[in-house]
């Protein structure tokens, strides 16, 4: 890309301050052909844009190793599925809010002008805070249209309802809530979160590296920021090295084939079991590391009880495990004899701890680390982030970028009585909140009240896609009496919705982010390269304009527009860099440039160790744990008093696994993350060509089974159960 070929794109910023907010993009579109940076959660890209078209993309030429689900990108922007118009339920917009919830989804939409929508939000949220309160109004759960250090729409909703009085809102997420809940009474912190034991680290000091329920070179695909793919560095550099890996999952992986690892499938849903045994071995063939755990860890020895069957009578031993687990004990114990062997790094994903009983494998996990006593070491201990955000990758000198649209604090119109129910339910309880309104509910160790919510605002989420068993989720969603849904495209939930606001697509609006995460490799301008389609808009100038509506207008967009709001942050980052004496361009040059600045790999981090400085000195860097420790007996979590969350890591039967005693459906279906998609998103891309089955969800099962029931590859199957089926 050259200065040159987007000369016409060139736009004063000095002008944009003193503009109208709405009316006027604070940057100019392209008006000729040109070449534009395009990030996004699946990578960096430039962009060719003729006659106000985004005709080809191509990966950004320091990527090391650009994702295929670029491909997607373009599909999406001018995708079919993309929402032109606003548009309102009949019923709805015929009788008002809670008029024939049961049409929802069947019910066809009618056009309404955008003055009409917004009047139609607004007056809906102004009804339910004045008639109700605040706590009829939930903001529904996060969901991955949040790209972007200004886009994102979830904050700016956020923010809005706060201005206005506040809303129920949700708290953690899907992807890692079991990890959440129980690692903050471990280790004092969720773990899975921040920079990791770097992988430099892995490649000069592992010996043998274990990977559970974890596939890095599918997940890392996408990311919260621009992805760095930093991992098929990694993983080629593990290769060279001849680095010894073992992938237990029932799928074999991706990552397990690149890496030419060995693979030990797993039964789904038992590996807190597994994880039992190969403690039970270590702990009866005395090779656990006894100073590592009097040192570091508290409440060892109820726990090598529980392992020894002292309380129940039952030893967690690997011939216990193997008809549970479906792997032979000898292999169990072979597993187990080779973790202390040399140095070992245990790496988890996270679907067991999405499962029932969640909370168990991470600490059953932790702790079996714990008995190999390398936590902290170089190569050593484990970690429960290297699929997502690359949180080993070497990191380059660069300033932090921040975000310029704050949430703030709920103003306080009308009193939130405790007996209105809580302000925040964790994100998967949003059907048992509309199911049991004023009901108690327990969440870490206290007692809460559902609220009696009427409306739903969904933005730049799914639900009707990411949430567990549809059937129930629709009789509950019948409650609410409004159900607003923004996005770019026509989604499952859109469909149920009564109003659907079209927001404008990434391509389609300015905005800024890093690429990496944690690697912090450059900062990259994103700039509205196309028009929004059809009568879409940018997602903050949509809750501008519902701002205005609702009286809010100045304090909620602070007299910014986007473009503001993209500057104020690179100014942050560049008044830091400044202090570093890290050299950056001023906003000008950037915007009106390349779009990048990129930083130096200095890795002064590349030695990292996670959890050194406790290691080296406990007293001094203690967890921070109750006990300064890592708690394998949490004396908290004792207090709750949960029977489905004993006071130390336990195996407990899930509700539904393939070791259960009903056996009227023999398999088990596991639904993965999609390596070809982000959840929903690319659904009805080319992508889709390259691994839909007759234009369906492709499913896969293992030869034997396919075999026993006559199933050949590119066959139909119908998957079902007790609550729904697919095919
Ligand atoms: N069966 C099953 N269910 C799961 C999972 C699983 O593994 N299996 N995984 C769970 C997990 S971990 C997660 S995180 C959730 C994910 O659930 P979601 O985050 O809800 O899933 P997405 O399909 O990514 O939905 C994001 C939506 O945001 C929209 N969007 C993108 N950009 C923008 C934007 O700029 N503005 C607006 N307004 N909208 C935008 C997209 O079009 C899309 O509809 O799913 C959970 N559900
Ligand atoms: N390409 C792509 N990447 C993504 C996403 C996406 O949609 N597409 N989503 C992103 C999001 S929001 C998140 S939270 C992360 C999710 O990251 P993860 O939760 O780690 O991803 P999953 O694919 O659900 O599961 C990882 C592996 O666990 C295996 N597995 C499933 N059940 C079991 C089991 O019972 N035991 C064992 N041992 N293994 C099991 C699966 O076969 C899979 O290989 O991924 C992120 N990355
Ligand atoms: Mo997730």
């Amino acid at each position: 890309m050259t200065a040159l070929s987007r000369r016409s794109f060139l736009t004063s910023v000095a002008g944009v301050g003193a503009a109208a907010l709405l009316g006027r993009p604070a940057f100019a579109a392209p008006t000729g052909p040109g070449e534009f940076l395009c990030t996004s959660t699946f990578g960096a890209a430039w962009a060719t844009v003729k006659d106000g078209r985004v005709v080809s993309l191509r990966p950004w030429e320091k990527d090391p190793h650009p994702s295929p689900l670029l491909d997607g990108v373009l599909d999406s922007l001018y995708s079919p599925t993309r929402i032109r118009y606003p548009m309102v339920r009949r019923a709805y917009l015929e009788k008002g809010p809670g008029a024939a919830p049961e049409t929802r989804g069947t019910d066809d939409f009618v056009r309404v002008p955008w003055e009409k929508a917004l009047d139609l939000v607004a007056a809906e949220i102004k009804r339910c805070q004045d008639q109700y309160g605040p706590w009829s109004i939930y903001t529904g759960t996060y969901g991955w249209g949040h790209f972007g250090r200004i886009a994102n729409p979830q904050s700016a909703l956020k923010r809005l309802m706060n201005l206005v009085g506040g809303s129920v809102v949700s708290s953690s997420n899907y992807s890692k809530a079991g990890i959440e809940a129980i690692m903050p009474h471990v280790v004092g912190s969720i773990d899975a979160e921040g920079p990791q034991t770097s992988h430099r680290s892995i490649i000069d000091n592992t010996d043998f590296i274990v990977f559970w329920a974890c596939d890095p070179l599918k997940t890392n695909r996408i990311s919260a920021s621009i992805p760095d793919h930093g991992e098929w560095t990694w993983f080629e550099e593990m290769k060279k090295a001849n680095k010894k890996a073992l992938f237990i999952d029932p799928v074999k992986t991706e990552s397990c084939k690149v890496l030419g690892g060995e693979w030990l499938p797993v039964r789904p849903q038992s590996d807190t079991a597994l994880a039992l045994a190969l403690a039970h071995t270590l702990l009866t063939e005395k090779l656990h590391d006894v100073k590592f755990l009097a040192e570091y860890t508290t409440g060892f020895e109820p726990f090598a009880d529980y392992l020894l069957g002292k309380p129940d009578g039952v030893a967690k031993s690997a011939d216990w495990a193997a008809p549970m687990t479906e792997i032979p004990a000898d292999t169990i114990r072979d597993l187990a004899r080779r973790l202390v062997k040399g140095r070992t790094m245990l790496v988890s994903g996270w679907s067991p701890q999405r499962q029932h009983h969640g909370e168990q494998f991470p600490w059953a996990f932790v702790t079996l680390a714990a008995m190999v006593g390398q936590i902290g070491l170089p190569g050593g201990g484990h970690s429960q982030l290297y699929h997502l955000y690359n949180g080993g990758t070497e990191v380059a000198d660069a300033p932090s970028l921040g975000g310029s649209l704050q949430i703030g604090k709920r103003k306080e119109i009308k009193p939130w009585p405790k007996e209105k129910g809580t302000t925040i339910i964790p994100c998967a309880r949003v059907v048992d909140m509309l199911m049991n309104p004023g009901k108690e509910y327990d969440h870490q160790g206290k007692k809460f009240v559902y609220p009696d919510v009427r409306m739903t605002y969904w933005v730049g989420g799914n639900p009707f896609a990411h949430h567990q068993d549809r059937n129930r989720m629709i009789a509950a969603w019948r409650k609410f009496e409004t159900f607003v849904v923004q996005d770019f495209q026509w989604t499952a939930s859109a469909r149920f919705a009564d109003i659907v606001l079209p927001a404008a697509h990434w391509c389609e609006r300015n905005d800024i982010e890093t690429f990496g995460l944690h690697a912090r490799k450059a900062i990259m301008g994103m700039k509205k390269m196309v028009e929004p389609m059809a009568e879409a808009r940018d997602d903050y100038d949509i809750f501008v304009e519902l701002a205005t509506r609702l009286g809010v207008e100045p304090e909620f967009s602070e007299g910014k527009t986007t473009g503001d709001r993209v500057r104020e942050v690179y100014d942050a980052a560049f008044e830091q860099a400044k202090a570093k004496k890290i050299e950056m361009p001023d906003f000008a040059t950037f915007w009106n440039g390349s779009c990048v600045v990129e930083f130096p790999v200095k890795d002064k981090a590349a030695k990292r160790a996670k959890y050194a400085q406790f290691r080296e000195d406990p007293l001094l860097n203690p967890l921070p744990t109750p006990s300064g420790r890592i708690e394998i007996y949490s004396k908290t979590i004792e207090k709750f008093g949960y029977d489905d969350c004993p006071p130390h890591p336990t195996w407990l039967e899930p509700l539904e696994w393939l070791g259960q005693k009903d056996k009227t459906h023999p398999m088990h279906l596991a639904s993965n993350h999609p390596i070809s998609r982000m959840h929903s998103q690319f659904n009805g891309t080319r992508l889709r060509e390259s691994y839909a089955i007759a234009g369906r969800e492709p499913c896969w099962i293992s030869a034997q089974d396919a075999a026993a029931r006559g199933i050949k590859t590119g066959d139909v199957v119908r998957v079902f159960n007790g609550r729904g089926q697919c095919l």
